[in-house]
């Protein structure tokens, strides 16, 4: 029926949709993003997000992270730039992802607001996700695609239902979530379920329990950032971050780790090999 349409994302519809680099672009071509991130006690995660990023074909990044802790970001990653968070510039940007380790301070949340205003393609995620369940009335009236990267804890804080609940109603209490507000919704787990704004359901069939480690999100979400830049779909720009993501662990474990020392930076560093071998 209508309405209830689900799918299993297969490596050929990875295949298929993933960017083609035009010969003469530039840069600027592949999205120009911001990333709204960390926090003095959570530089990593900003670090995570911003590395898988880059590694994902982002053509411009910068990356906003409180002053104590840019001069770390700097050293560890000198292809971004940066921006203070109090002097955020939204123009000539093509997309923004806020929240890896941003904090819950009362502060921060004025910065998710910001970012919704600014209407242009996001990814909220972790903490952006905490100041945002308490600002779902914002999603209404954007026009730029949103996409909410929750795992089932967070879910049930924008839901205000159990972790229970969420788990075993994923289908239904996405789908309704996702035409409630008309975003995008990445709910994760194993068997992450994709939902897009009509209801339309993908099922990711990649990834196993070596991500269940602090970090791992933190990946996703700078994933989804680059292909949210670099698709013309966002369906399959969502769809493809998350089978990424989920073949970055599948591959560590069917070659050199186990599924207990996989870290972030090793899901980062297989980026080339598992891009390479889907082009
Ligand atoms: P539990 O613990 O299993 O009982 P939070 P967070 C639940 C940053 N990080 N299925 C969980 O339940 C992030 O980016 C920084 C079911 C608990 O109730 C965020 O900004 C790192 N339940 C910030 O930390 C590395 C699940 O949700 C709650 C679940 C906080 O993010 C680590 C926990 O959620 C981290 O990424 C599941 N699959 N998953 C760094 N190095 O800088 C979670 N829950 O309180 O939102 O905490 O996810 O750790
Ligand atoms: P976060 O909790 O934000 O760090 O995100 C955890 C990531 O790891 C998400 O992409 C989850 O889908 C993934 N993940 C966690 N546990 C498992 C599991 N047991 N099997 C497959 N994927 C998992
Ligand atoms: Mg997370």
């Amino acid at each position: 029926a209508s309405g209830t349409q689900r799918e299993l994302r297969t490596r050929a519809d990875v295949r298929r949709s993933l960017p083609v680099r035009e010969p003469f672009s530039n840069k600027g071509t592949h999205g120009k993003g911001l990333l709204i991130a960390g926090a003095p006690t959570m530089p990593g995660a900003a670090y995570f997000a911003a590395r898988a990023a880059l590694r994902s074909g982002i053509g411009l990044l910068t990356v906003s992270v409180p002053e104590e802790i840019r001069p770390i970001l700097a050293s560890l990653l000198p292809e971004v730039m940066y921006q203070p968070r109090q002097s955020l510039d939204y123009n000539k940007l093509s997309g923004l992802a806020i929240g890896p380790g941003l904090g819950r301070d009362r502060a921060q949340a004025a910065f998710v607001a910001q970012a919704l205003d600014a209407d242009i393609p996001t990814v909220i995620d972790a903490d952006g996700l905490y100041h945002l369940a308490a600002m779902l009335e914002r999603l209404a009236g954007r026009h730029a695609p949103i996409v909410l990267s929750p795992h089932p804890g967070e879910m049930a804080r924008l839901t205000g239902q159990s972790i229970q609940s969420i788990e075993s109603s994923r289908f239904s209490i996405s789908r309704s979530f996702a035409r409630k507000y008309g975003i995008y919704l990445v709910l994760k787990g194993r068997y992450t379920l994709i939902t897009a704004p009509d209801g339309r359901q993908v099922v990711n069939p990649t990834g196993n329990a070596a991500l269940a480690k602090g970090g791992s999100g933190d990946v996703l979400t700078g994933i989804l950032l680059a292909y949210l830049l670099q698709h013309k779909q966002v369906m399959d720009a969502v769809c493809n971050a998350v089978y990424v993501h989920g073949a970055l662990a599948d591959t560590l474990v069917q070659t050199c780790h186990s599924p207990l020392d996989v870290l972030a930076t090793d899901l980062i560093e297989q980026i080339p090999p598992v891009l390479h071998d889907l082009y």
